[in-house]
C-alpha cells in the first residue's frame, strides 16, 4: 500500500447512503473511487459529480452513479486530491489540469476533504507550480502580463508540444514562483486579470485533509 491509497480508502468512511458526493480528480482519487465502488457494490446509495472526464470515465467504468453539476441542487461532500497543502489548510491544486471544474464543485459542496500523501504538506505554497487557467485566445498576452509581474509563466504542452487542453478547452500556464509570500494578494491579483478564468489557489476551501503513510497510518488535519 502507498500513502494515496491508505488515504483514499480512509475517505470512503465520510461517505454515507443518500449521500451527493463530488468527485476529484487525480491519483489518490483514484483509491478513492476504487474503494467506493466496492461500497457501491454492497449497496450504498449515492450520486457522484465529476470533476473531469477522466473522473466520470472511472467512475462509469466502477458503476458509480453520477449526474453533472448542473442536475443537483447541492453537493454534501466533496472528496479531492491536492498538489501541496500548507499548516493553514490551503492549497495548490491544478497539476492534474481539472483545476477550473474542481473549483466549480468545491464551491458548491457543504463540506469538503482533500485527500493526500504525506509529500503534499508544505510550511509555504508555492515550491510546486501554481497553475492558472487561460482562454487560448488572448494566452499570449497574458503570459506577457505575467513574465512582466515576474510570475514566471510557463504553457503546459503534451508530449507532442501542442499546448495542453483541459476539459473546457483552455490553455494552463504554470507559474513557477518557489514560494508564495502572500497566498491571498496573488489569489486576488490573478482572479481580476481578464482571460485568466481561474487559478490553483484553494484558499480556506477544504474543512479538513486526510493524510495516508505507506504503513496504512493515517493522519487527519
Ligand atoms: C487534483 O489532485 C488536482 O488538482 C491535483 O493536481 C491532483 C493531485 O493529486 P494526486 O497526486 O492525487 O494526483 O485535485
Amino acid at each position: 500500500m502507498n500513502g494515496k491509497q491508505a488515504a483514499g480508502i480512509q475517505a470512503v468512511q465520510e461517505i454515507s447512503d443518500g449521500m451527493v458526493v463530488g468527485l476529484g480528480t487525480g491519483t489518490t482519487v483514484y483509491y478513492f473511487l476504487e474503494a467506493l465502488a466496492e461500497k457501491v457494490k454492497l449497496g450504498l446509495k449515492l450520486t457522484g459529480v465529476a470533476t473531469s472526464q477522466q473522473t466520470v470515465e472511472l467512475a462509469r467504468k466502477w458503476g458509480i452513479p453520477m449526474k453533472p453539476l448542473n442536475s443537483v441542487q447541492s453537493i454534501d461532500l466533496t472528496i479531492d486530491g491536492a498538489d501541496e497543502v500548507s499548516p493553514d489548510l490551503d492549497g495548490i491544486k491544478g497539476g492534474g489540469g481539472a483545476l477550473l471544474y474542481e473549483k466549480l464543485v468545491a464551491v458548491a459542496s457543504k463540506k469538503r476533504i482533500w485527500i493526500v500523501d504525506a509529500r503534499k504538506t508544505v510550511k509555504q505554497l508555492g515550491a510546486f507550480p501554481l497553475p492558472v487557467e487561460v482562454i487560448p485566445f488572448s494566452w499570449k498576452q497574458i503570459n506577457r502580463k505575467l513574465e512582466n509581474r515576474g510570475l514566471h509563466p510557463v504553457l503546459r504542452t503534451q508530449k507532442d508540444g501542442s499546448p495542453f487542453l483541459t476539459d473546457a478547452r483552455h490553455y494552463i500556464l504554470d507559474l513557477h514562483l518557489n514560494t508564495i509570500e502572500n497566498p491571498s494578494a496573488l489569489a486576488n491579483e490573478l482572479d481580476h486579470l481578464p482571460g485568466l478564468v481561474e487559478h490553483g489557489l484553494f484558499l480556506g476551501m477544504t474543512d479538513s485533509v486526510i493524510i495516508g503513510y505507506p504503513d496504512g497510518h493515517i493522519e487527519r488535519l
